[in-house]
C-alpha cells in the first residue's frame, strides 16, 4: 500500500474510533465536550496515531489492537496544542487551520478543554474492557511519562525560560535546544511507537505481557526518538527557526536524514513489518506541511 493510502487509512479510523471514545457534542455541559471536538477534528496529519498503528503492525499486531492507544496519543497532543497556543505560552491566534481553542471558546473553557483532553486520554485506556492488564499499566505509565515533567511539559518549561533569557539578549545552545525538541516533540513520538509495540506485542501459550523490556519494543523506542527529532529538525527547516537558524536549512535538513537513515537500519530485525514506518519516516523527511 502506498504511504498516503495507509495515512488516509490510518487517519479515517482514527477520527472513526475518536468520535466513538469522546462524549457526544450535546453531553451536558456541551460547551466542554463542542470544545474538546473542535480542536481534535481538525485539518491535521494525525502522524503519532499513525505510528503507533505502525509500531504494533511492526510486531505482528492489528490497527485494531493499536487504537485506544493511537487515539489517547492523539487527545494528549491535541492538548498540548490547546495549552502551548494559550496567552501565557505562546499566545497563538490559530491552530490547525481554524481559531485556537482560547480564541473561539475563552481561555477559561480552552484550559478546561485541554484538561479534560488530557484526562479522557488515560480513561480510553483503563476502560477497554478486554485488555491485557499489565499492558494497560505499561501504556499509562509511557503516557505520563511522555505528558509529565520529563517529557512534553520538561520541554515546555525550558522552552519558556530560554525564550525568557532570549528576550534579554542571550542567545541559545545546542544541548538546551537539543533539550527542547527531543522532549517537546521526541516524547511523545517515543510514547507512539512503544504504546503501539507493547499493544501489538503476540505473547506464546495465553501468557500475559509481564511488562519486562523486550528488544522490541525498546527498539521501536530508540526509534521514535530519532523520528521526533528529525520531525522538529525539518519543522524548523520550514519555519527557518532553531537549528536553522544555527545551521542553516540544509544543515538542519542533512541532520534530519542522517537520523532517519540510521534509524531506518536499525528496524531491519522487523523486515517487512515495518514497511510503513520506514515510509512514514520518509514522510517525516519529505513532508512540505
Ligand atoms: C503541555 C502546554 C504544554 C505544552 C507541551 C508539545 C508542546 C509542549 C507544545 C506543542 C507545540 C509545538 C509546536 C510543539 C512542537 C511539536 C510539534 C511540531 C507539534 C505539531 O505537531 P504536528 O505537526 O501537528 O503533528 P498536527 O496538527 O498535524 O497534529
Amino acid at each position: 500500500m502506498k504511504l498516503q493510502d495507509y495515512l488516509n487509512k490510518t487517519h479515517k479510523a482514527v477520527d472513526e474510533a475518536l468520535d466513538k471514545y469522546l462524549p457526544k457534542q450535546s453531553a451536558y455541559p456541551a460547551v466542554i465536550h463542542k470544545a474538546m471536538r473542535y480542536s481534535v477534528f481538525s485539518k491535521c496529519k494525525r502522524i503519532r496515531p499513525a505510528l503507533a498503528i505502525a509500531a504494533c503492525e511492526a510486531v505482528g499486531g492489528t490497527m485494531r489492537d493499536a487504537m485506544p492507544a493511537a487515539c489517547a496519543l492523539e487527545l494528549i497532543h491535541t492538548y498540548s496544542l490547546i495549552h502551548d497556543d494559550l496567552p501565557c505560552m505562546d499566545n497563538a491566534d490559530t491552530r490547525r487551520g481554524k481559531a485556537s481553542s482560547h480564541k473561539k471558546f475563552g481561555e477559561a473553557i480552552a484550559v478546561l478543554a485541554g484538561d479534560a483532553l488530557l484526562t479522557y486520554a488515560f480513561d480510553i485506556i483503563a476502560s477497554q474492557p478486554d485488555a491485557d492488564p499489565r499492558k494497560q499499566l505499561e501504556t499509562t505509565k509511557a503516557l505520563a511519562y511522555a505528558a509529565g515533567t520529563f517529557g512534553l511539559i520538561g520541554g515546555q518549561v525550558v522552552d519558556l525560560e530560554i525564550l525568557g533569557k532570549m528576550s534579554k539578549g542571550a542567545d541559545i545552545d545546542m544541548p538546551t535546544l537539543s533539550y527542547i525538541h527531543s522532549h517537546k516533540t521526541g516524547a511523545l513520538f517515543q510514547a507512539s511507537l512503544k504504546c503501539g509495540a507493547i499493544a501489538g506485542l503476540r505473547l506464546t501459550g495465553g501468557s500475559r505481557y509481564n511488562g519486562s523490556s523486550s528488544k522490541e519494543v525498546d527498539t521501536l523506542f530508540n526509534f521514535g526518538g530519532r523520528l521526533g527529532f528529525a520531525f522538529q529538525l525539518v519543522d524548523d527547516a520550514l519555519d527557518d527557526d532553531g537549528y536553522a537558524k544555527i545551521f542553516g536549512r540544509s544543515g538542519a535538513m542533512n541532520e534530519a536524514v542522517r537520523l532517519i537513515e540510521k534509524g531506518k537500519k536499525e528496524l531491519k530485525r522487523f523486515g517487512n513489518k515495518a514497511k510503513h514506518l520506514k515510509d512514514i519516516a520518509d514522510f517525516v523527511i519529505t513532508r512540505e506541511f
